[in-house]
């Protein structure tokens, strides 16, 4: 047997008995080697778990909310993935993401991963939906995805969630007119963070009067740092959880997930072509580099 074959069938059996070295490795091979990983998923059984996407603005306390939740989570076990915000924008809060969550990282119940985003545009990583169905397989109860809300992963994160919720701060001036039609449209629930500035009441208004008339979307105030609301937001993500599962749209949620899966599987396999495709001896690359260096030269010469 090959050597690749006997690791996949460790890392098999490793997911069927619970083994968190075997997720973290079946989690690297996601990123790394997805078709790998696929197929070693295709043989397991997968647990539905409530897969929550959580997004908003740089700094709106998206990855504190998480680590209250993981405060309150009695004995649920739950899967993080945190789409490493390879951006500028967040570059440097990234760190103190990490020390604040890998406080629950030995926690036998929770396994936090980041992902790097390098989807097209500012997308997710296609490995994210390979991600979840990894944690689906470990038999999370939840699986919490922390996405920036800054180009198109918020967009992208509606596809893989059954739940989206949008996290807004009265610290960053008039969010609300900074809310983009495609924010207000994914979200399922809105978390009105740092109740304890009190300008988060003047938020929570023009929240109301913007969200009013609009689809039944509701809003949450949490205090991130003490907790304060987290329950309640809790409980209700549970009972939504619920009703979804009943009434038929998490069985819809989940077709479109498995649609975006499969075409982020399909838009993979052309960059990959395209990446490796040769004309007359020379990759892409090369013939992209002559090229930039050619219009430089004639820039040169027309200055
Ligand atoms: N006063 C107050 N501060 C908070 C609250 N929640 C978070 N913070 C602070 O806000 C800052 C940013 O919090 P993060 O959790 O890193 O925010 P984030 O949304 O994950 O940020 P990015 O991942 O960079 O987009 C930190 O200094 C937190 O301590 C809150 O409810 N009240
Ligand atoms: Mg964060």
């Amino acid at each position: 047997m090959s050597n690749t074959r006997v690791r996949e069938d460790e890392i098999l059996e490793g997911m069927k008995s619970h083994d968190r070295r075997s997720l973290a490795k079946m989690l690297s091979l996601c990123e790394k080697a997805p078709d790998m990983a696929n197929e070693i998923l295709d043989k397991l059984s997968k647990k539905t778990s409530h897969v929550i996407g959580i997004t908003g603005s740089p700094g709106v306390g998206k990855s504190t909310l998480i680590s209250t939740i993981l405060d309150k989570m009695n004995g649920k076990k739950i899967g993080i993935v945190v789409v490493d915000p390879s951006s500028p924008f967040t570059g440097g809060a990234l760190l103190g993401d990490r020390v604040r969550m890998q406080s629950h990282a030995t926690d036998k119940n929770f396994f936090i991963r980041s992902f790097a985003n390098k989807g097209a545009l500012g997308g997710l990583s296609p490995s994210i939906y390979e991600a979840c169905d990894a944690f689906e397989a470990f038999g999370m109860d939840d699986v919490i995805i922390e996405t920036v809300g800054v180009g198109q992963s918020e967009v992208d994160v509606a596809n893989i969630a059954d739940t989206v919720v949008v996290v807004l701060s009265p610290d960053n001036g008039d969010e609300v007119q900074m809310l983009k039609a495609g924010l207000m449209e994914i979200a399922d629930l809105f978390v009105i963070n740092k109740s304890d500035n009190p300008r988060s009441q003047i938020l929570l208004s023009r929240l109301r009067a913007v969200t009013s008339g609009n689809k039944e979307v509701p809003i949450y105030l949490t205090n991130a740092v003490t907790g304060e609301g987290v329950e309640r937001l809790l409980d209700d993500l549970d009972d939504r959880f619920f009703q979804i599962s009943s009434n038929g749209i998490l069985v819809q949620k989940r077709k479109k997930r498995l649609l975006h899966h499969a075409q982020s599987i399909v838009r993979r396999e052309i960059d990959h072509l395209i990446q490796n495709l040769e004309i007359n001896g020379r990759n892409l690359k090369e013939i992209r580099n002559q090229l930039i260096e050619e219009l430089c030269k004639k820039d040169d010469q027309n200055n």
